[in-house]
């Protein structure tokens, strides 16, 4: 009589990957005033003063800044509400996401 245990392939190891997590990245733009800027990222991002200003700052002199890492879902709300705040006031200001390495 065969033994079945013995004819079974070894158990892959289930190793559970947690999930990315997803920068917000702030984009500078010539156009929207930096008090504006501040204003979202207080609103949406819960920043003091001072962190919006840092922030809206190291965008204006690098081109991009990572605002905050988020779960893929959280990161895509708050990155497409900021946008479009920003868009319903007539600025061009854009938030976008990327996975994290
Ligand atoms: N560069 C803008 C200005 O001089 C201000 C600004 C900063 C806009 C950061 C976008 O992500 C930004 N008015």
């Amino acid at each position: 009589m065969s033994d079945k245990s013995t004819i079974l392939k070894p158990e892959r190891k289930t190793r559970t990957e947690r999930p990315r997590l997803h920068k917000v990245l702030l984009v500078n733009d010539d156009f929207t005033p930096r008090e504006f800027v501040v204003a979202v990222l207080k609103a949406e991002f819960r920043m003091s003063d001072d962190e919006a200003f840092q922030v809206m700052l190291a965008a204006h002199k690098l081109g991009l800044c990572v605002v905050a890492v988020f779960p893929r879902d959280v990161a895509e709300t708050k990155a497409g509400r900021a946008t479009d705040a920003a868009k319903a006031h007539g600025f061009p200001l854009r938030f976008e996401t990327e996975p994290e390495e």
